[in-house]
């Protein structure tokens, strides 16, 4: 036992649990630990060689230091994390029940997700994205949505609608995909579409970027969950259909051509998009409204969104003007109202089945208290609508 050993750089102890523990990689595994399990693993915080950190161990106590080594919760010093882990929401979105506390419902509950991840952000724009959860968050806990462990949502009185939003909803928060500065794209995607693909076999996912690259993942993994196809609307100032470099990087400007090669993707009806945009490929399964067909022909865009399809719905929030929505990293003038975006949301979606949905680009810069409100709001409304169009 004169080998250093450390404890797993992702060990994370369940706030206010004294027994339960986990890895940030692995969140969904919760593992329960005796008292003296901890005592013997927080020794090991640092590097440290058995015989250093208890001298004159029994044998008893050596073979429960090579069951934790078993159990990979101490670990080589060699050992290095990956370049990102799962954080459980400190403050959770609407003060909802951190999952998976959820009551057991008829339809799969909502999961709000966060991924804390902006390098496929062109390097024309500034990075920023990836705080876009921590903002929603701390913007959404002021909502008055008490929503108690294992209880379904009392709803929320929304004065316009003239009806509470959310009754009866089943929802949870599932805190966040972290990643380092610098973390490549594969790897954060790989990780992203891991959690989805187990979360989409009993929730539905509610994603907060992040940039615009996290609904690669999250169609990827929906493609699992629903292999005979299903349409994707898309709110954006830009049409995200910048070209796919060889080898095929992913960005936050191409990630709709990514999108629309895979083969579930059975349509994609592009809302809000305006300045200066690549021509839209000329393909059966694919739409274009600019922002002033908004205004102009609302009819044609909740005609092409097809009610026998089931949904994905993607928001960037840069579809607001920026004097609405400021925080976002390409901001482009002569967006929509905020009414606009949910009434075109609702008119788009009610009495559809709706199996998932993310706001992206979405953060406060400083000085900036309006961004995190305004999309707050926007992923209220995703999730009343998810609601709504439960499968
Ligand atoms: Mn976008």
């Amino acid at each position: 036992m004169g080998r250093s050993l450390k404890l797993h750089p992702h060990f994370e102890r369940v706030p206010g649990s004294p027994r339960h523990a986990f890895l940030r990689s692995e969140p969904d595994q919760i593992l329960e630990l005796t008292p003296d399990a901890l005592v013997v693993l927080e020794r090991f915080a640092t590097p440290a060689r058995v015989d250093e950190v208890l001298p004159g161990a029994s044998a008893e106590m050596l073979a429960f230091i090579e069951t934790l080594v078993e159990l990979e919760l101490l670990v080589g010093p060699e050992l290095q994390p990956p370049p990102y882990g799962w954080e459980a929401p400190l403050q959770p979105m609407f003060r909802l029940p951190v999952w998976p506390n959820v009551l057991p419902g008829s339809s799969p509950p909502i999961v709000v997700l966060g991924a804390r991840f902006d390098d496929a952000t062109s390097s024309a724009y500034p990075r920023g994205a990836r705080d876009g959860p921590t903002a929603l968050r701390r913007a959404g806990s002021s909502f008055p949505l008490r929503v108690r462990v294992g209880v379904e949502a009392a709803g929320l009185p929304h004065v316009e609608l003239g009806e509470r939003m959310l009754v009866g909803a089943v929802m949870a928060d599932a805190g966040d995909l972290v990643t380092d500065p610098g973390c490549a794209w594969p790897v954060f995607a790989a990780a992203l579409e891991a959690r989805m693909r187990l979360l989409g076999e009993r929730a539905r996912c509610l994603l907060l970027g992040g940039d615009h690259s996290v609904t690669l993942p999250a169609l990827r993994a929906l493609a699992e969950v629903h292999p005979g196809g299903f349409g994707v609307l898309h709110f954006d100032a830009h049409g995200d259909l910048g070209p796919v470099d060889e080898p095929a990087t992913v960005t936050h400007a191409n990630v709709m051509r990514h999108a629309l090669a895979l083969p579930q993707v059975a349509k994609l009806v592009q809302v809000g998009v305006r300045g200066f945009q690549a021509l839209p490929p000329e393909r059966d399964a694919y739409r274009r409204f600019t922002a002033a067909d908004v205004e102009r022909d609302p009819e044609s865009i909740v005609a092409a969104v097809d009610p026998q399809l089931p949904w994905y719905v993607s928001v960037d929030v840069d579809v607001l003007d920026p004097s609405v929505a400021p925080g976002t990293g390409a901001p482009e003038p002569d967006g929509l109202r905020l009414r606009q975006l949910r009434e075109a949301l609702r008119a788009c979606l009610l009495g559809r089945r709706v199996v998932g949905a993310d706001l992206v680009e979405c953060h406060d810069q400083p000085g900036d208290r309006l961004t995190g409100r305004v999309g707050a709001q926007i992923v209220l409304e995703l999730a009343d609508l998810m609601d709504r169009g439960r499968p």
